[in-house]
């Protein structure tokens, strides 16, 4: 399958992250992405591409021009508040709580970034607007390719870091600024497919692409992730979030305990595929997390590295045309292995 791999990702290399009163070293790093690109050198399992320029007109279709200007500038306003800031990571300090105004513009550059963020784990640094884009580049060159008819099976990965699916409309977090799996279904809506699902297998519920879809009928969407009373996002994810409006009925959250192994965890995909195919979908988006691994040292499911090859074999059962996109994962070294292992088993069972 073609792999549209992210040429910047490095320029995105968070220093720090918020953790329990301390800044500790950030999970998400470039290493993951060197880490899959090598295993993908060791098996053939496709060719590997570079993307395009981004579509700036698709990127308004998923999110705010206001919340768009702000990422692109974010840099260098934080520069201009002081030079000795390009050591530093921005990071919020202030949000505005349910009581306070979000439709007013402060002209406070933190108060600014606390508009546009909902945690204290996702630094912007001096890269992070390029790897960002190029990494939604790659999302809407896969689904582009695989709607074109590329591929035996029609099947096609956006490899890239950082995450997208903890991104919404105006507002980044969970390490994801723009949401290139939700990128990746409008793409695909746009190139004719009527109905589009995105099946999130994440251990974090996939939030910023929940609520992008919710009120809509085009996109079904559905999660498998930890169960938010214990694990991030924490603030949804619950299973009674079923759509609202036109989308009513158009999401799927299926929350997980936490210890949760592979046997209960396929069920649960089951149930996901299952109503991906009474929605009627004609193409399917993987937002593909493999931090569901035992070894994750931030997540708490158990699933083993043979785990990812019959995640494969169960998503190719759709027959649909797909497109894969790199979410978490954070047991660095494993990484390359298990997402290969979704691709090999998708390709063998396909
Ligand atoms: C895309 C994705 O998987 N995002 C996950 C974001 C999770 N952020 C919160 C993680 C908090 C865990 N911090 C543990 C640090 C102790 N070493
Ligand atoms: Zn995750």
């Amino acid at each position: 399958m073609l792999i549209f791999h992210n040429p910047e990702h490095s320029l995105h290399a968070g220093r720090h992250e918020m953790f329990r009163g301390r800044l500790v070293p950030c999970h998400e790093t470039p290493a993951r992405l060197d880490h899959v690109l090598n295993e993908l050198q060791r098996r053939p399992l496709g060719d590997l591409r570079t993307p395009g320029a981004p579509d700036r007109a698709l990127l308004e279709r998923i999110h705010t021009p206001r919340y768009l200007d702000f990422l692109a500038r974010a840099w260098q306003d934080w520069i201009a508040l002081d030079p000795a800031h390009a050591e530093l990571d921005i990071l919020p300090s202030v949000w505005p709580n349910p009581a306070l105004r979000h439709d007013v513009a402060p002209l406070n550059f933190s108060a600014q970034v606390g508009l546009f963020t909902f945690d204290a784990g996702s630094p912007i640094t001096a890269g992070t607007w390029s790897a960002a884009q190029a990494g939604a580049a790659c999302a809407i060159d896969a689904a582009r390719a695989v709607a074109a008819g590329s591929g035996s099976p029609r099947a096609a990965m956006a490899l890239t870091r950082p995450p997208g699916h903890h991104a919404g409309a105006d507002f980044y977090g969970g390490y994801c600024f723009l949401n290139n799996s939700a990128l990746a279904a409008q793409a695909l809506r746009d190139a004719g497919a009527a109905r589009v699902a995105v099946v999130d297998v994440d251990y974090h519920h996939g939030n910023g692409t929940q609520s992008i879809f919710y009120e809509r009928a085009d996109v079904f969407t559905t999660s498998i992730h930890g169960d938010p009373r214990t694990e991030y996002p924490f603030y949804l994810g619950y299973a009674d979030e079923r759509g609202h409006g036109a989308g009513e009925g158009g999401n799927l959250n299926l929350p997980l305990p936490a210890g949760t192994g592979f046997d209960t965890w396929s069920a649960a995909l089951q149930q996901a595929l299952a109503a991906v195919q009474r929605h009627g979908a004609q193409a399917l988006v993987v937002a593909l997390g493999v931090d569901t691994f035992e070894g994750d040292p931030i997540s708490r499911f158990t699933l083993g590295s043979p785990d990812y090859l019959r995640i494969g074999a169960a998503l190719a059962a759709l027959r649909l045309p797909t497109v894969f996109v790199m979410e978490g994962g954070y047991a660095v070294a494993e990484v390359g292995v298990n997402v290969a292992n979704v691709l090999q088993g998708f390709l063998e069972a396909a």
